[in-house]
């Protein structure tokens, strides 16, 4: 089904439509939109909206049983304006980072991206996807080496994957585990949801105040 989207939608609105909002971020040329087409196209609705994204929605069975949608948005070759890419993964569930395993400048691009999200915001799941498996002739070729991977892995809590978005490789079974890992979070969120704020009272509160405010 074809949706007409109102010229104000924002990204975050999408909540109303999907389970979970993920954005691809990335360099250039990762392959992000060849991602999004192949996995959105011929699914639900998709679409380019009047801010130049592109957005959407497939639904994907997790666990054998659990149906989750996914909100996908692809920045529509407007990442090199990095500031429409900012504004499009503030408050998603998930960023997916993307680089191209037979480009080193890539992987730095995605390292920038990495730690801006987990420094922004530390509730986002990130994922970094190697893309462009089938561009090898060895996929122990591809760059950059286990360890860097793993390292940033642990650094960024991420979940790691490599795919070929052009042949296919990869690519569902990268959705179905995304979808899982962001329902568990889920539901470890609702099991033990964050302390509530301290309330500071008298003198201290007062105290603290006057100090830290330079008004
Ligand atoms: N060999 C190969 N080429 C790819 C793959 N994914 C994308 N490409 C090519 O890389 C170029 C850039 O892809 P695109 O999806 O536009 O990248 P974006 O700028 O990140 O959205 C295009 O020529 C694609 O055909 C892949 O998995 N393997
Ligand atoms: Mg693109």
């Amino acid at each position: 089904m074809r949706v007409k989207w109102i010229a104000s939608l924002t990204p975050r609105s999408n909540h109303l439509m999907s389970d979970f909002k993920l954005v691809f971020l990335g360099a250039t040329s990762v392959g992000k939109t060849t991602l999004f087409q192949r996995y959105t196209k011929g699914f639900v609705s998709s679409t380019t909206t009047s801010v130049g994204a592109s957005f959407g929605v497939r639904k994907v069975t997790c666990d054998d049983k659990t149906v989750v949608s996914l909100g996908l948005w692809d920045t529509a070759g407007m990442e090199r304006f990095e500031a429409i890419s900012r504004n499009y993964y503030r408050g998603s569930d998930a960023t997916l980072v993307l680089y191209d395993v037979t480009d080193p400048a890539s992987w730095t691009k995605a390292m920038q991206w990495a730690a801006e999200v987990s420094e922004s915001q530390k509730s986002i799941q990130i994922a970094l996807i190697g893309n462009k498996l089938d561009a090898l002739k060895n996929p122990r070729d591809a760059y950059p080496s286990h360890k860097a991977i793993e390292k940033a892995a642990s650094q960024y809590g991420a979940k790691v994957y490599q795919i070929s978005a052009k042949e296919g490789t990869g690519t569902d079974e990268l959705f179905k585990d995304l979808a899982r890992v962001l329902m568990e979070r889920r539901a470890k969120a609702v099991s033990s949801p964050a302390p509530a704020a301290v309330q500071l009272k008298g003198e201290a509160a007062g105290k603290g105040s006057s100090q830290g405010c330079p008004c």
